[in-house]
């Protein structure tokens, strides 16, 4: 089977909740202590999974970790009367959004001639650095085959936050491609989360060719507008960087440096008087997943929340009416994973390979959605009020959840 690019959506865990712990990211903050549905959030993930596999295209899984973190708990010493910020931490489902999962380099850009995937240490946030060691069974049972290399993260000195920092861009999925890195610079009034130093040790235990790898550095006036990562502001796919025109540091020189190593490129910048930066980060019209169809035309897979933006809409009509690259845009439901900041790209990871070689427990059909959907339906708690983390009846109902997940799925070994 051909080498193809699939994308691996989190299942929403059954803790999904609204705990404001994510400094600089506008949505979760705002939405601090509200009201959470996490089997309506866990659905409309399914629902964006099944829009993909309708669109012809393949799709994978990532199932949640266990929450609460035990291990977290206990070594915190967190028992009754904590802190309520740190008890959320050790509930949180932040693992949902994968594109924080890891940095993914195919194989045909890497001089090892495998695909490589390096975890993300996400340690800017502490209920992110949460995340790893699970990421890590589960890549190491997903990707177990020899084509594949799944490193543990990068040291913690360096905060990485995996693929949602990094872009690649390529004549079609399996031939060679230019790999682009953003990263952050501290400073401003919000983390940059993304560090340099993680950037560029992933490139090299990636192997990438010095000379199809760029490093750019994110516009520090978009992390001041809540553009806590690079995925907030610029998606590529293929020939295509879709970007707004305040997304990089240097807007210009990071154009002509990625044009200088991939010469196909066509650029698609939005510019500020069409969708202002903020627009833009409120819409999360660039955490879209741009995905080329059976047949390469090429769709922008977009929030809902785009349709209610007058600008948006607007850029959006005269986008697909012209006679660019993109010739659709297909609005999916993920509210509930949005007002945590997570858009349609957060909630995937995109791994270019042979489905064959992934192991097939991961991979997604209608069947197995179904499954997934019942469990889902009967087991994922209705609504989570912030005040009810740390219940011990709320515990044992989300981790019997869980189990139910595993089970359906046959990945006890996760358990
Ligand atoms: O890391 N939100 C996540 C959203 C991640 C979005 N991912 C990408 N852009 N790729 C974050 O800020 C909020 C959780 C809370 O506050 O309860 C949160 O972690």
């Amino acid at each position: 089977m051909a080498v193809v690019e699939i994308n691996f959506d989190g299942i929403v865990g059954p803790t999904h909740n609204y705990a404001g712990l994510s400094l600089g990211n506008l949505a979760a903050t705002a939405n601090a202590g509200a009201v959470s549905y996490p089997r309506a959030a866990a659905l409309q993930g399914l629902a964006k999974m099944r829009h993909n596999l309708a669109l012809g295209l393949p799709q994978g899984f990532f199932v949640p970790p266990p929450r609460p973190d035990a291990a977290f708990l206990e070594s915190m010493a967190i028992g009754p009367g904590a802190d309520p910020a740190l008890v959320a931490m050790a509930w949180s489902a932040s693992a949902m959004w994968t594109a924080n999962a890891a940095t993914v380099s195919p194989a045909p850009d890497s001089a090892h001639g495998r695909c490589h995937l390096t975890v993300a240490n996400l340690r800017s946030m502490p209920h992110r650095s949460l995340e790893w060691p699970h990421t890590l069974r589960q890549l190491e049972l997903a990707f177990a085959h020899p084509t594949f290399r799944v490193h543990p993260p990068v040291p913690h000195a360096f905060g990485d936050e995996g693929a949602a920092n990094h872009m690649r861009l390529c004549e079609q999925h399996g031939a060679p491609g230019v790999e682009v890195f953003v990263y952050g610079r501290s400073g401003g009034p919000f983390p940059a989360r993304q560090h340099e130093q993680a950037s560029r040790a992933v490139a090299r235990r990636h192997g990438l060719d010095p000379a199809r790898t760029l490093f750019v550095e994110q516009n520090p006036a978009a992390i001041a507008a809540g553009a806590f990562h690079n995925d907030v502001v610029a998606v590529a796919n293929a020939r295509v960087l879709f970007a707004h025109a305040e997304a990089f540091a240097d807007p210009a020189g990071t154009y002509a440096a990625i044009a200088a190593a991939f010469p196909a490129l066509e650029l698609i910048e939005v510019p500020s008087a069409a969708v202002s930066l903020e627009e833009a980060i409120r819409s999360y019209l660039f955490n879209a997943q741009l995905v080329s169809l059976p047949g390469d035309e090429m769709a922008l897979i977009v929030p809902r929340e785009c349709s209610e933006s007058p600008a948006v809409s607007r850029y959006l009509e005269s986008l697909v009416a012209g006679n660019g690259p993109i010739r659709r845009v297909l609005p999916v439901d993920v509210r509930q994973s949005m007002a945590n900041g997570g858009g349609p790209a957060c909630l995937r990871l995109r791994v270019v390979c042979d489905p064959a070689h992934v192991d097939p427990r991961f991979l997604l059909d209608e069947r197995k959605a179904d499954t997934i959907a019942r469990v889902m339906a009967r087991h994922w708690p209705e609504q989570i009020d912030p005040g009810e983390l740390g219940s011990a009846t709320l515990r044992r109902a989300v981790e019997a959840a869980r189990a139910q997940l595993l089970e359906a799925l046959g990945l006890q070994i996760l358990g």
